[in-house]
């Protein structure tokens, strides 16, 4: 369970459905050519909150079969309808995921009580261990270390995505928690979240560069913090550039443009103009032999 985790893509037709062909294909990509450790499944690289039940369901159950055991498995399965959650949990339990990851509750403003007692209420039906995923700039819920120790209490919760750029709060809950897995979640601070000994990382670029990514966090594993670095820098100049052209939409186009079929992406994102396809086609060529 440590190691570089690719938060997976899915591939979508021009109607939204989901093209289990096009998925099991970036699957490959991922494990034949990145060489990622393991696969975060319907996070919000998966367009999780723009589909439906039965597609998370067909989603999860498609990465299974491909994956084969090769690599382990977070189901995502959080969502604001808590019946959902749970659902979804029992389900990938059963398939054999080796863990689910829930994301805070967002949008209602929850205080922490309800928000403590949604993972408490979730792992009570669900036989399977639990990584939080925490991504305050989307969902808008900040939590403290005292708040983390709360979630932590929970036997079942042995982890923690951390999608944040608050280094301080991250080397606290290292210290404090050296049993618990913290994954960090952006992917141009690995390196800075790997000196501070996160056990792995769970990003949406290493669907395409997760060989550099592996390199950068063996690096610093290895005390060689200029080599890692020099390859942040690359990377962060890539991860510029896919910012720049539309996150998602970029990285389809590159894998695309690999021989992938990755698809569109769900509405309401918007697909790539011409202009930006091109871009997104240089940026592959330029980064990514
Ligand atoms: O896409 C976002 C939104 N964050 C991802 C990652 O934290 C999301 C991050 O890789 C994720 O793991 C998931 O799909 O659940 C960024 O895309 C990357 O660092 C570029 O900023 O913030």
């Amino acid at each position: 369970m440590k190691g570089i985790f690719s938060a997976l893509m899915c591939s979508f037709d021009e109607r939204g459905n989901v093209n289990e062909k096009g998925l099991r294909e970036i699957i490959r990509y991922n494990l034949d050519v990145c060489k990622v450790d393991g696969l975060y499944v319907n996070g919000s690289t998966g367009e999780n909150f723009l589909i439906s039940t039965e597609q998370k369901k067909q989603i999860f159950e498609t990465v299974y079969d491909e994956v084969g055991g090769e690599v382990p498995l977070i189901a995502q399965i959080g969502s604001l309808n808590i019946d959902e959650a749970i659902d979804l949990g029992k389900f990938v339990t059963g398939m054999g995921y080796n863990a689910i990851s829930a994301v805070t509750p967002f949008y209602y403003k929850f205080n922490f009580e309800e928000i403590k007692d949604y993972y408490d209420t979730i792992l009570k039906e669900v036989d399977n261990q639990l990584i939080i995923y925490s991504i305050p700039a989307l969902t808008g819920v900040h939590m403290n270390l005292d708040q983390f120790a709360e979630l932590f209490n929970n036997s079942k919760v042995i982890g923690v995505k951390f999608t944040a750029p608050d280094f301080y709060l991250l080397e606290r809950i290292r210290h404090t928690f050296p049993d618990k897995l913290i994954y960090s979640g952006f992917d141009e601070m690995l390196l800075s979240a790997s000196v501070l000994n996160v056990d792995g990382a769970i990003g949406s670029t290493f669907n395409i560069n997760g060989q550099r990514a592996k390199q950068i966090f063996d690096f610093v594993q290895k005390g060689q913090l200029q080599e890692a670095l020099a390859i942040q820098k690359v990377t962060n100049d890539l991860i510029s550039e896919v910012l720049e052209n539309g996150l998602y939409q970029t990285i389809k186009q590159i894998l695309q443009s690999k021989g992938v079929d990755a698809g569109v992406c769900r509405k309401p994102m918007k697909p790539l103009a011409t202009e930006k396809l091109e871009v997104a086609n240089t940026i592959g060529k330029r980064y990514l032999q």
